[in-house]
């Protein structure tokens, strides 16, 4: 027999818990193995995308205008049915949805929150480019008289767990529940995410700066500067342009390789492009626990206190060296 002792992603769940809270039930496990299930149904269908018909649009726009994939629809439609039933969720909140959902009979039963991105990136799906879901999960907390829209809206630092699931060459799962970040690979054999990448650290510096320049002459003068350090050859550090255009993508590579990933305001995005609640917070949640740091060119993102579920946020995140670095041209220092 092979020494098959392999660590699953629901046995580092249960064991993270007990370490976190010993007296655990068990709950938060089986709302995350809810996330995890849903994930593997999308996976799934992603791989068969070119021999299915959940290729192109679904004919209708998103609360945002945007035109939705079919898969986008999918994906939303398998999550909200993987923790709709988990039992102890109380609200869902979706990219793909106005308002946020009430999952259960009485709106002020289950625990939790779950807000994701059900497939960002999907406007590239169809040329086969990597696309992924992200999620986070906080613990209710209505205060009296609070509408179900501004319980969702919880700082990101009270986030009790993030991640986000990557369909790439292969499919991986990155997540923290705020005792580091660990990187699971779906082992197709056997249908499980197995442990391989123990306690994530983002490299302290890169070699790689990830942006879309094609919006660079409506960035703010500090971006330009740091841009143009970044190409000078400075510091003897010669950086390399990698851009996916799928933000799981591009973080998952600056958290392994390292360097810097920047959504800036633009002239067509002052606030800049990415959602606050579903996006930003818990890619900084990450990066935080891998030794990065995430900001809106201000602040901590994980500091932003959401106003609304949709807002958008501007975006820098990476390594601590060209975090810093971008901060000394904004002139104002880290608040981290
Ligand atoms: P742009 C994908 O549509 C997305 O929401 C993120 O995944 C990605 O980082 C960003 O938009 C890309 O935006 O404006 O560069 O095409």
């Amino acid at each position: 027999m092979n020494d098959y002792n392999i660590e699953t992603f629901e046995r580092h769940i249960v064991d993270q818990q007990h370490k976190k809270h010993p007296d655990a039930q068990g709950d938060f496990s089986w709302l995350l193995s809810g996330i995890v299930l849903a994930c593997k149904i999308i996976g799934e269908e992603v791989r068969r995308l070119g021999l299915s018909d959940s290729r192109g649009t679904a004919g209708s726009d998103n609360v945002h205008g945007e035109e939705q994939q079919k898969l986008d629809v999918f994906a939303n439609q398998v999550l909200m049915e993987c923790l709709g039933s988990r039992g102890n969720v109380g609200l869902l909140a979706s990219e793909e949805d106005e308002d946020p959902i009430v999952v259960l009979e009485n709106p002020d039963q289950g625990e939790y929150i779950v807000v994701f991105d059900p497939l960002d990136g999907s406007s590239n799906i169809d040329v086969n480019v990597s696309v992924g879901t992200i999620f986070s999960v906080f613990r209710r907390s209505r205060a009296n008289g609070d509408s179900f829209d501004e319980e969702v809206l919880q700082c990101g630092h009270q986030q009790l767990a993030a991640g986000y699931v990557l369909y790439g060459s292969s499919t991986m799962m990155v997540y923290t529940i705020g005792q580091g970040v660990h990187g699971f690979t779906l082992d197709p054999t056997i249908g499980t995410f197995v442990l391989t990448h123990p306690n994530l650290e983002i490299p302290e510096r890169g070699t790689i700066y990830s942006v879309n320049e094609s919006y660079a002459d409506g960035f703010p003068p500090y971006c330009r500067r740091f841009l143009h350090w970044v190409k000078s050859g400075e510091d003897d550090m010669l950086y390399r342009s990698r851009y996916i255009g799928s933000l799981v993508a591009d973080f998952h590579r600056t958290l392994f390789k390292g360097g810097i990933f920047l959504y800036p305001p633009t002239s067509f995005f002052p606030q800049g492009k990415l959602r606050l609640v579903y996006e930003a917070n818990p890619i900084a949640f990450l990066a935080e626990q891998a030794g990065g740091v995430a900001t809106n060119g201000d602040e901590r993102i994980l500091q932003l206190q959401p106003a609304a579920l949709h807002e958008r946020v501007p975006l820098f995140v990476g390594s601590s060296f060209e975090m810093n670095k971008l901060h000394a041209f904004i002139q104002r220092p880290l608040k981290v």
